[in-house]
């Protein structure tokens, strides 16, 4: 599915980001048809262990969430492939027999159709209404049956800060209605190396998803980034709790960007290209409470990997 960036929104970004003191640009850029194609590739390597953290608590808590939120609706924000919720789906339809309605939410309108028409497929009782909206952006939903149940899995928080999380979900719960639940999934705090070890994978993928972000920049702006002289890090910064990922200059670099400005690079000058903040579950509950959500079960799996945060007005 070919990704088509706002040109303008992206120099203004990078206007914005590569003028700040670390520069940085946002993550959002990884992902056009490559980057999601490495990202997917990134999500069954043996040292990512977040995807399959989450999907195996899906499975092993889906019937009890569903007893619980006794959803109608299911909404999901940056809904991708929808893959590890089928197990949410599943459960769904075989507790509501009046029919399950699915509100797909990702700014990719053409990636949302195709898995729309694919969802169709597999669960003709389903109906499957995708919204074309970005979720960090305030935006209404199509009228649905009610309670809802909306979700927001894959740690995607973790890519903003602890008050951008707040700001984050609390447009969420403008959107839910009582007895709406909200479920989150994060990924925890825990041994450095393990999580260091997830963002500098032994085949480097991680490090070319991150180098794809300059060729991203290069196809959508005509730059002209030398991907190859810019090398991959990702360390765990221990006081702020986050992986950050940065594009490491490999020697002096020129680059012109049009419509954005003319940059160098010294050799070791670097781009902030993503943070990945790590929580616990006191942050979780402070983020919760303070977008006016109250955490109501936090499921987690036996090492301590990763959490479903299942919380509601
Ligand atoms: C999609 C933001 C959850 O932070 O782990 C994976 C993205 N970056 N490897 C993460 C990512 C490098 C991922 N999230």
């Amino acid at each position: 599915m070919p990704v088509t960036f706002d040109r303008a929104r992206m120099a203004r970004d990078l206007r914005e980001g590569l003028s700040e003191q670390p520069r940085r640009i946002p993550p959002k850029y990884f992902y056009d048809e490559q980057g999601s194609r490495l990202f997917d590739e990134i999500t069954r390597l043996p040292e990512y262990y977040p995807t399959r953290a989450e999907r195996g608590l899906l499975i092993r808590w889906s019937r009890t969430i569903i007893e619980m939120a006794k959803p109608r609706t299911l909404v999901e924000l940056g809904a991708g492939s929808a893959d590890k919720t089928r197990t949410l789906l599943d459960e769904m339809l075989r507790t509501v027999p009046e029919g399950a309605t699915y509100l797909p939410v990702d700014v990719s309108a053409g990636f949302l159709a195709q898995s729309a028409a694919q969802l169709r497929d597999e669960y003709p009782s389903l109906r499957v209404s995708p919204v074309a909206a970005d979720f960090s952006t305030h935006f209404a939903l199509p009228a649905h049956p009610a309670p809802a149940l909306h979700a927001f899995l894959g740690s995607t928080i973790g890519n903003v800060t602890p008050d951008d999380a707040v700001a984050l979900v609390s447009s969420v719960r403008e959107r839910m209605e009582p007895g709406d639940y909200f479920l989150l999934g994060i990924d925890l705090r825990k041994d450095v190396t393990l999580i260091e070890k997830a963002y500098n994978d032994s085949r480097g993928v991680t490090a070319q998803f991150n180098r794809n972000m300059l060729s991203v920049i290069n196809s959508c702006l005509g730059a002209n980034f030398n991907a190859s002289a810019f090398d991959h890090s990702a360390i765990y910064n221990e006081r702020e709790h986050r992986i950050e990922m940065r594009l490491i200059a490999r020697g002096r670099q020129s680059v012109v960007i049009p419509d954005v400005g003319d940059f160098t690079f010294a050799d070791g000058d670097w781009i902030l290209t993503e943070v990945s903040y790590k929580y616990d579950r006191d942050l979780a509950n402070d983020v919760l409470a303070r977008s006016g959500l109250v955490l109501r079960e936090w499921f987690t799996d036996d090492a301590g990997l990763f959490a479903l945060a299942l919380s509601s007005r």
